[in-house]
């Protein structure tokens, strides 16, 4: 998450922090560069890689200055006649002329990627001035949170509450991070309200992680029980009272941590909330999100994300040190060589932290978790909610989802909104038309922003005009599909022509839609001194320098798909498109010589070695993915041995998906026991807690998948154009 904004910054020239001992180079020299040598440089700048956000020089007051849709104008540091400094950060702009001296493009370094190059002449864009206020909001209980407003100064009349809540820290709040994080939300004018959540920087009281509801269901008016929803209750009690200029309603907004904090503003809510978009929101941190998934411990992810969070009051970067070369050592090797959770936080170094103590303590599903998990008291739709999740999340991917099937049955006023695209973990807020490798043709976060979270808000906030004024107009569901690259929209999701239909595993990798496979067996070892890397080596921390961390839900999967503990199926390649949307569930029947194991299920998109694109040649993009927990068959509650050569069957979601797989492409599933070490290494031999596995624990399996009639492994996918003969494609 922090991280994520980090690379976010230098893609839109925001102020960067500078590195320790790191100083501006200001030669004195180069303090004026005449006005006329300046003009030179003025125009409207791109990158054609990212089209969508140019930047715009323009000289003011004898300085250059740069500014885009997301950058407040920024008066620049000139070093040279054709280099520039962007202050309170350490990037620095180099200008390039034409053969008539004027400015012909920009680079920008530490980002020398992106070449802008002169597309026009200097755009203006509006940004508000804003009333900044710093405040200490009192609680029910007495503990005061800490808060920055900014009011607009430059509208008149009564406007409302835009709020985001984050255990992320608020003091960098203002008309140019405001701007760049939401630049539509800011041009629409709010009251931005930004709060740290109790515990967290200056805000008082104690820091609990995915903090539970006090009692789900319960009245929240209690005067001394607290939780994040009665904070939310309180602090728009004080806005209403203590804000001057409001029209008496509030919205919500938030990713990830703060999107699960958009979410509990609309549990029992204050009557002034009007509308929230909880943005890849986590709502199980054990069942789905950020801790496990499927009872499958996310290793790297608790173990860095809970170092960066609780190792203090601020935010903490984690280290894996370095290697005997001096090189940062790779993640795969360093929690191999430790071997279980609990090894982890021993040779750490750093005091025990409560959530650590959780996944020590508590791996299974019990009380701690089920009572965090919000999907439990999602029973009612209190008020309009747009939820938006990325089908290429790599933290929150099923809390979206989740959230919206929860709330859908409850939603008699259709005010259930969804929108899923191809985003990794929030990324919405970014305008590149890109993901990894894969190019979508447009810029679908900003669409999305524009089109559809600006109504939103606009329509529930400020009674802007209604559907057949181009206002508000989503019916449910707005989805980009992948592989058609275009948005669709849908009534539900999933929409109701989308038709479950069962793909079997066969004998010899074959896929197959014919309902009588002839039996087979496939087999694999699974050996977990030498597991399966989920993505290339060398890893990086989650947030770390260099980190791929962002996008490996679409790295090639060709990495892998040779080895042999790798199990691969394959359909003919495609005659015509398949078109794939909603939920893919894996249904797999398997037996293992040890006593407990992971099933982890990919199903692939293969892309034809003469594809246009030369990157995508070949390549093996996982459109869905899961992992299940062996141990856990008989409920996540009550783990349990697995008996040696027994068939059980996995069944489990991989999730929701819209996608195309084209004509001339293969479908593709992938079967393997590991996937380290985002997950941890199932022993294979059932111990009481895998957090404390010893080292003579972990042995090699013969892992077996079924294809029989009794035993009909297969994934059960959401089609769009089922024919008759589905052999037809
Ligand atoms: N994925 C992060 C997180 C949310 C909630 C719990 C733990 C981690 C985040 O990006 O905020």
């Amino acid at each position: 998450m922090l991280r994520f904004r980090l690379a976010l910054a230098v893609l839109c020239l925001a102020p960067l922090p500078l590195a320790p001992g790191l100083a501006w180079p200001t030669p004195a020299a180069a303090q004026q560069v005449p006005t006329a040598s300046l003009q030179v440089l003025a125009g409207e700048y791109t990158d054609s890689s990212d089209p969508d956000t140019p930047l715009s020089f323009y000289v003011q007051d004898g300085k250059l200055v740069v500014e885009s849709e997301r950058r407040v104008p920024t008066e620049l540091k000139p070093i040279s006649a054709t280099e520039f400094g962007v202050p309170d950060s350490k990037v620095t702009l180099h200008f390039t002329l034409d053969g008539s001296g004027q400015g012909a493009s920009v680079v920008a370094s530490p980002e020398p990627d992106a070449v802008f190059r002169r597309t026009g002449e200097p755009v203006h864009h509006a940004f508000h001035d804003y009333q900044r206020s710093e405040v200490m909001i009192p609680m029910r209980d007495g503990v005061k949170l800490h808060t920055i407003i900014l009011k607009p100064a430059d509208i008149a009349g009564p406007l409302p509450f835009l709020i985001q809540r984050t255990p992320y820290g608020v003091d960098g709040t203002n008309r140019a991070s405001f701007s760049g994080a939401r630049p539509e939300l800011a041009r629409a004018g709010y009251i931005y309200v930004n709060q740290d959540i109790r515990g967290r920087f200056k805000s008082e009281g104690q820091f609990v992680m995915s903090r539970a509801l006090i009692d789900p269901g319960a009245d929240h008016h209690d005067p001394k029980a607290t939780d994040e929803s009665t904070d939310t209750y309180d602090t728009v009690d004080w806005l209403l009272k203590n804000v001057a200029g409001n029209n008496g309603r509030a919205g919500f907004v938030g990713t990830s941590y703060s999107g699960f904090l958009a979410m509990m503003a609309g549990i029992d809510p204050h009557p002034a909330v009007k509308a929230i978009s909880p943005q890849a929101p986590m709502i199980d941190v054990w069942m789905g999100d950020d801790f496990f998934h499927n009872g499958a411990f996310r290793q790297t992810y608790g173990y860095d994300y809970v170092y960066g969070l609780e190792s203090s009051k601020e935010s903490t970067d984690v280290s894996y040190g370095k290697d005997k070369g001096g090189k940062p050592r790779d993640g795969f090797d360093y929690f191999l060589e430790r071997g279980s959770f609990a090894q982890d936080v021993k040779k750490s170094g750093s005091k025990m932290l409560p959530t650590w103590k959780l996944f020590l303590d508590h791996p299974g599903y019990d009380s701690v978790w089920s009572s965090r998990g919000v999907e439990h008291s999602l029973n009612t739709v209190a008020v309009p909610t747009l939820t938006v999740g990325g089908y290429y999340d790599q933290e929150d991917m099923w809390g979206p989802q989740e959230e919206y099937a929860r709330l859908e049955p409850h939603d008699e006023h259709h005010n259930n909104f969804l929108v899923l695209g191809p985003w990794r973990h929030g990324y919405w807020v970014s305008s590149s038309r890109h993901l990894g490798n894969l190019d979508y043709g447009e810029p679908i976060g900003k669409e999305f922003r524009a089109q559809i979270e600006a109504k939103f808000f606009g329509h529930y906030l400020k009674d802007e005009p209604g559907a057949n004024m181009s206002g508000f107009d989503l019916e449910d569901t707005a989805s980009f599909q992948t592989g058609s690259n275009t948005w669709k929209r849908y009534a539900h999701f999933p929409p109701k022509e989308s038709e479950p239909t069962s793909l079997h595993l066969e004998g010899d990798g074959k896929l197959s839609w014919s309902d009588s496979p002839a039996p087979a067996k496939t087999l694999y070892v699974s050996d977990p001194a030498n597991p399966v890397p989920y993505r290339s080596r060398p890893i990086q921390p989650t947030y770390g320098d260099s980190s791929q961390w962002f996008n490996w839900l679409t790295e090639d999967q060709r990495f892998v798909t040779d080895r042999k503990d790798v199990a691969v199926w394959k359909l003919p390649v495609l005659k015509k498109d398949l078109v794939v949307t909603g939920e893919v569930i894996a249904d797999i029947f398997a037996s293992t010589t040890g006593t407990d194991n992971d099933m982890v299920v990919k199903l692939i998109d293969q892309y034809p070695d003469d594809a246009a694109d030369p990157t995508m040649r070949g390549y093996q993009l996982m459109t869905n993915e899961e992992i299940f927990r062996g141990r856990y068959l008989a409920g996540f509650d009550k783990p349990t041995a697995l008996r040696p050569g027994s068939v059980r069957e996995y069944k489990f979601s991989l999730h929701d998906v819209d996608h195309v797989f084209k004509a001339g492409h293969t479908v593709m599933v992938e079967i393997q026991s590991t996937w380290f070490p985002l997950y941890d290494r199932n022993p294979q031999t059932f111990v009481p807690n895998i957090m404390t596995a010893k080292p003579q624990d972990y042995r090699p399996a013969t892992i077996t998948v079924y294809s029989d009639p009794e035993h009909d492994s297969n994934l059960q996918m959401p089609l769009m154009n089922a024919c008759d003969h589905i052999e037809c494609f």
